[in-house]
Protein backbone atom coordinates (compact mmCIF):
# COMPACT_ATOMS: atom_id res chain seq x y z
CA UNK A 1 0.00 0.00 0.00
CA UNK A 2 1.10 3.51 -1.07
CA UNK A 3 2.29 5.88 2.01
CA UNK A 4 0.41 9.05 2.43
CA UNK A 5 3.67 10.78 1.05
CA UNK A 6 4.10 8.77 -1.82
CA UNK A 7 0.00 9.30 -2.89
CA UNK A 8 0.67 12.99 -2.47
CA UNK A 9 3.68 13.12 -5.01
CA UNK A 10 1.13 11.20 -7.15
CA UNK A 11 -1.33 13.66 -6.89
CA UNK A 12 1.93 16.54 -7.85
CA UNK A 13 2.14 14.08 -10.98
CA UNK A 14 -1.45 13.88 -11.81
CA UNK A 15 -1.57 18.17 -11.69
CA UNK A 16 1.88 18.43 -13.31
CA UNK A 17 0.13 16.23 -16.44
CA UNK A 18 -2.65 18.44 -16.90
CA UNK A 19 -0.37 21.50 -16.48
CA UNK A 20 1.24 19.83 -19.34
CA UNK A 21 -2.11 19.60 -21.21
CA UNK A 22 -2.51 23.30 -20.45
CA UNK A 23 1.07 24.20 -22.38
CA UNK A 24 0.59 22.61 -25.26
CA UNK A 25 -2.71 24.01 -25.38
CA UNK A 26 -1.39 27.43 -25.01
CA UNK A 27 1.29 26.42 -27.81
CA UNK A 28 -1.33 25.36 -29.90
CA UNK A 29 -3.59 28.38 -29.74
CA UNK A 30 0.30 30.15 -30.78
CA UNK A 31 0.19 28.13 -33.57
CA UNK A 32 -3.37 28.65 -34.71
CA UNK A 33 -2.91 32.31 -34.50
CA UNK A 34 -0.16 31.70 -37.30
CA UNK A 35 -2.67 30.06 -39.18
CA UNK A 36 -0.62 26.82 -39.37
CA UNK A 37 -3.17 24.21 -38.38
CA UNK A 38 -1.06 21.19 -38.75
CA UNK A 39 1.39 22.52 -36.11
CA UNK A 40 -2.10 23.65 -34.28
CA UNK A 41 -3.32 20.35 -34.38
CA UNK A 42 0.05 18.37 -33.20
CA UNK A 43 -0.12 20.15 -30.62
CA UNK A 44 -3.65 19.82 -29.61
CA UNK A 45 -3.34 16.18 -30.08
CA UNK A 46 -0.21 16.08 -27.24
CA UNK A 47 -2.73 18.18 -24.72
CA UNK A 48 -5.09 15.36 -25.07
CA UNK A 49 -2.62 12.90 -24.32
CA UNK A 50 -1.47 14.78 -21.55
CA UNK A 51 -4.95 14.55 -20.13
CA UNK A 52 -4.86 11.23 -20.54
CA UNK A 53 -1.68 10.77 -18.95
CA UNK A 54 -3.23 12.73 -15.89
CA UNK A 55 -6.69 10.40 -16.19
CA UNK A 56 -3.90 7.54 -15.66
CA UNK A 57 -2.56 8.87 -12.46
CA UNK A 58 -6.25 9.64 -11.80
CA UNK A 59 -7.90 5.96 -11.68
CA UNK A 60 -3.99 4.63 -10.33
CA UNK A 61 -4.74 7.05 -7.38
CA UNK A 62 -8.19 5.81 -6.98
CA UNK A 63 -7.10 1.95 -7.20
CA UNK A 64 -4.36 2.42 -4.34
CA UNK A 65 -7.34 3.70 -1.73
CA UNK A 66 -5.87 7.54 -2.20
CA UNK A 67 -7.68 10.59 -3.20
CA UNK A 68 -7.12 12.66 -6.27
CA UNK A 69 -6.81 16.57 -5.67
CA UNK A 70 -6.82 18.85 -8.69
CA UNK A 71 -4.85 21.87 -7.89
CA UNK A 72 -5.31 25.46 -9.60
CA UNK A 73 -3.12 25.64 -13.00
CA UNK A 74 -1.01 28.32 -14.40
CA UNK A 75 -1.67 30.39 -17.12
CA UNK A 76 0.61 28.85 -19.76
CA UNK A 77 2.61 31.38 -22.05
CA UNK A 78 0.34 32.01 -25.40
CA UNK A 79 3.23 33.90 -27.99
CA UNK A 80 6.51 32.52 -28.98
CA UNK A 81 9.16 34.34 -30.83
CA UNK A 82 9.51 31.69 -33.84
CA UNK A 83 7.93 27.81 -33.91
CA UNK A 84 11.53 26.66 -33.25
CA UNK A 85 11.38 28.61 -29.54
CA UNK A 86 7.77 26.96 -28.60
CA UNK A 87 9.33 22.79 -29.57
CA UNK A 88 12.60 23.76 -27.65
CA UNK A 89 10.43 24.84 -24.74
CA UNK A 90 8.67 21.79 -24.76
CA UNK A 91 11.59 19.87 -24.81
CA UNK A 92 12.71 21.23 -21.48
CA UNK A 93 9.47 20.84 -20.08
CA UNK A 94 9.41 17.53 -21.18
CA UNK A 95 12.87 16.71 -19.65
CA UNK A 96 11.69 17.89 -16.12
CA UNK A 97 8.78 16.15 -16.33
CA UNK A 98 11.19 12.88 -16.87
CA UNK A 99 12.82 14.01 -13.80
CA UNK A 100 9.76 13.86 -11.79
CA UNK A 101 8.89 11.11 -13.20
CA UNK A 102 12.07 9.41 -12.05
CA UNK A 103 11.63 10.91 -8.84
CA UNK A 104 8.22 8.90 -8.25
CA UNK A 105 9.84 6.03 -9.42
CA UNK A 106 12.48 6.42 -6.48
CA UNK A 107 10.49 7.14 -4.11
CA UNK A 108 8.20 3.67 -4.89
CA UNK A 109 11.72 1.99 -4.75
CA UNK A 110 12.50 3.20 -1.49
CA UNK A 111 9.22 2.21 -0.17
CA UNK A 112 8.82 -0.99 -1.66
CA UNK A 113 5.93 -0.18 -3.78
CA UNK A 114 6.10 -2.48 -6.53
CA UNK A 115 2.26 -1.58 -7.35
CA UNK A 116 3.52 2.09 -7.95
CA UNK A 117 6.79 1.06 -9.19
CA UNK A 118 5.17 -0.93 -12.11
CA UNK A 119 2.57 1.32 -12.87
CA UNK A 120 5.44 4.14 -13.91
CA UNK A 121 7.09 1.98 -15.96
CA UNK A 122 5.03 3.29 -19.02
CA UNK A 123 5.86 6.33 -18.12
CA UNK A 124 9.44 6.14 -18.59
CA UNK A 125 8.94 4.76 -22.10
CA UNK A 126 6.38 7.54 -23.15
CA UNK A 127 8.97 10.01 -21.83
CA UNK A 128 11.65 8.59 -23.80
CA UNK A 129 9.36 8.71 -26.89
CA UNK A 130 8.18 11.75 -26.18
CA UNK A 131 11.60 13.92 -26.07
CA UNK A 132 12.80 12.11 -29.04
CA UNK A 133 9.79 12.91 -31.21
CA UNK A 134 10.38 16.31 -30.57
CA UNK A 135 14.00 16.31 -31.10
CA UNK A 136 12.67 15.16 -34.78
CA UNK A 137 10.88 17.94 -34.87
CA UNK A 138 13.57 20.41 -33.74
CA UNK A 139 16.23 18.71 -35.59
CA UNK A 140 13.69 19.94 -38.75
CA UNK A 141 13.02 23.66 -37.75
CA UNK A 142 16.79 23.82 -37.66
CA UNK A 143 17.21 22.64 -41.11
CA UNK A 144 13.71 25.14 -42.22
CA UNK A 145 15.46 27.78 -41.04
CA UNK A 146 12.04 29.99 -41.01
CA UNK A 147 11.67 29.89 -44.07
CA UNK A 148 7.85 30.09 -44.95
CA UNK A 149 7.58 28.00 -47.46
CA UNK A 150 9.58 24.99 -45.50
CA UNK A 151 7.48 26.06 -42.77
CA UNK A 152 3.81 25.37 -44.72
CA UNK A 153 5.05 22.17 -46.46
CA UNK A 154 6.07 20.44 -42.72
CA UNK A 155 2.89 22.26 -41.24
CA UNK A 156 1.23 20.14 -43.85
CA UNK A 157 3.43 17.12 -42.46
CA UNK A 158 2.37 17.36 -38.61
CA UNK A 159 -1.41 17.86 -39.65
CA UNK A 160 -1.24 14.05 -40.12
CA UNK A 161 -0.82 13.31 -36.59
FE1 LIG B 1 2.79 13.30 -19.87
O1 LIG B 1 4.18 13.28 -21.00
FE2 LIG B 1 4.51 15.02 -21.56
O2 LIG B 1 4.45 15.93 -20.03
Amino acid sequence: MATDKLLEKLNEQFNNELQSAYIYLGMAAYFSSENMNGFAHFMNEQAKEEYEHAMKFYKFINDMDGRVLPQALEAPKNDYSSFLEAFEEALAHEKKITAKIYELLDMALEEKCHATAHFLQWFIEEQLEEENSIKDIIFVLKGIDGNFNGLYLYDKELGQR
